[in-house]
């Protein structure tokens, strides 16, 4: 199985990052998965001990930022402004635990790109040339002559692109070529999932790397950052943009947190953008003398039958109005999150309906999940007023198997990335202990006067019920801190270490209203 990012783990710190994404547009549910990714991973390895800095932000130059604020009629920094706060905004109600978030306007920013392109400029790897090619606007890409004729469009969204003559600067990337083809070679899982390490050492083997075009002259786009050797140009978005994951965490500036922090362990992204990750980020880095990120992480797509979501088919699906259409209070954004990361593996693409998402939050969260809490803490206030003290916690044989496989595999899974296998095996502790209820029958138990026997049963199901919010924290933390207050937890120290039987023989209860009713679908 891959391991996507705990190898090799450096100290005790964890750098994770997201795309930033483009502020043309406003935020829509595939951003909301990367960035949801990315708090799973977060809250997992700060469960683990990780010293953890979550990196994500917005991308907020270029021609097609420019063009989206003349069409909303807008002053440009004012419309980012906006839309970026969109972003902020989104974040906080998904609950997404991010440590910092960049702007590309942000001076430090400004100034890391600026000096990182001096630098470069002096070692001699950027030049100035003629350049003619054809440009890609809403991808913000060049295009030759071929390319374009062989796919009649955009080679990657396949819409018309312009053609440009003039000059430019450039990157030298065909110096690095060859460093590349080794290091990638020599670091197989430096891209995952492996399909994309194939797909990127495919196109290496295909194409020859040109020089990169860098420069755009200030007379054709003007919102940019200008080269410091030339302000009669702006520096392409896609160079200004990847250096927010150096200067998110102090490069050029603070240089003992940098150096605490850089290597990223990993960025997230789709696969739309890497071979903008796994192939000019790295021979960046290289240029710039400094260490290789652990691993670049593409998923894969959400879909609408067999259109990719996004801003320019029009097609978005938007994460308020869909937690708001759940209607289940607080927990709607944890059904959310849950849908998201349950339903496809990460490296796949996933089909987005909502009756999916119903019928997975229906199945899953109200009637496997809600209801086990449910049941269990009505026992407990009917039989003994909300206080269950046992004098024994007799692990049911049933539970054995189910809680040790979650408690020694789950990590592994959550390593690889592999949610939906990380979920499974908290399911399966989760319908065993249904099961359970059904099977021993307390109601009859309690018209046997066996009050002990209650007791111990409830008291036992109070840890399982305790020991499985731990694991879904990273999924779905609204609802693990409800389940463990109503449980009788109120100070939770979200460690790995207190997810384990515990021996706990006394629980009182402090009712909150249920978390997941069922949606009608009716
Ligand atoms: O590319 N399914 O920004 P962007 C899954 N600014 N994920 C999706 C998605 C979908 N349908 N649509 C978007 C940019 N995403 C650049 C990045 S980074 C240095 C610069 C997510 O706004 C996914 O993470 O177009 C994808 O890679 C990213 O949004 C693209 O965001």
């Amino acid at each position: 199985m891959e391991n996507a990012c705990s190898k090799p783990e450096k100290a005790s710190k964890f750098y994770l990052t997201t795309p930033i994404y483009y502020v043309n547009a406003s935020p829509h549910i595939g951003h909301a998965y990367t960035t949801v990714i990315g708090d799973c991973i977060a809250r997992f390895k700060r469960m683990k001990g990780f010293e953890v800095f979550y990196l994500t932000g917005t991308d907020e130059h270029g021609e097609k930022i420019k063009k989206a604020a003349e069409k909303n009629g807008k002053e440009v920094k004012n419309f980012v402004d906006e839309v970026s706060q969109n972003f902020v905004t989104l974040w906080k109600f998904l609950n997404v635990s991010y440590d910092f978030f960049i702007r590309t306007t942000d001076s430090f920013h400004i100034q890391v790109v600026q000096k990182s392109l001096q630098q470069l400029f002096e070692k001699g790897d950027i030049y100035k040339a003629k350049y003619r090619g054809f440009y890609c606007m809403p991808c913000e890409l060049f295009w030759n002559e071929s390319q374009i004729k062989e796919a009649g469009g955009c080679p990657d969204c396949k819409r018309e692109v312009s053609e440009i003559e003039e000059d430019n600067y450039f990157f030298k990337m065909s110096k690095y070529e060859s460093w590349l083809k080794e290091y990638l070679k020599a670091n197989p899982d430096f891209v995952k999932p492996k399909i994309r390490y194939n797909e990127v050492m495919g196109f290496l083997d295909n194409n020859k790397l040109g020089d990169l075009c860098i420069s755009r002259p200030k007379k054709r786009v003007s919102w940019g950052i200008p080269l410091p050797f030339d302000t009669e140009y702006v520096v392409y978005v896609w160079f200004d943009a990847l250096l927010n994951y150096l200067s998110g965490v102090g490069f050029l500036g603070d240089d003992k947190r940098f150096k605490q922090l850089w290597p990223a362990d990993i960025h997230l992204m789709a696969k739309d953008i890497l071979k903008q990750h796994a192939v000019f980020w790295p021979i960046m880095l290289r240029a710039l003398d400094l260490e290789q990120p652990r691993v670049v992480f593409a998923h894969g797509w959400w879909k609408i039958g067999e259109e990719k979501i996004s801003k320019s088919r029009g097609n978005v699906v938007n994460p308020f109005e869909l937690v708001q259409a759940l209607g289940l209070k607080g927990a709607g954004v944890d059904a959310l999150r849950y849908f998201l990361l349950r339903e496809v593996p990460a490296g796949a693409d996933g089909n987005f309906s909502w009756e999916a998402l119903v019928s997975r939050t229906n199945s899953d969260l109200a009637n496997d999940l809600g209801n086990l809490v449910y049941r269990t803490l009505n026992m407990a206030e009917k039989y003994f007023s909300g206080t269950v003290e046992s004098k024994s916690l007799p692990v049911p044989e049933e539970f054995k198997a189910p809680f040790l496989d979650l408690e020694t595999n789950y990590a592994q899974c959550m390593e690889e990335l592999d949610f939906p296998g990380a979920l499974e095996k908290i399911f399966k502790c989760i319908s065993v202990m249904n099961k359970y209820i059904e099977d021993k029958k307390p109601w009859a138990m309690w018209k046997e006067k066996k009050e002990d026997d209650v007791r111990s049963f409830l008291a036992v199901l109070f840890e399982g019920i305790r020991i499985v919010a731990f694991y879904l924290y990273p999924f779905i933390p609204y609802s693990s801190a409800s389940i463990l207050r109503q449980v009788g937890i109120k100070k939770v120290d979200y460690n790995l270490t207190a997810a384990k039987w515990s021996g706990r023989l006394t629980f009182s209860i402090s009712r909150e209203s249920p978390l997941f009713p069922r949606i009608d679908v009716s």
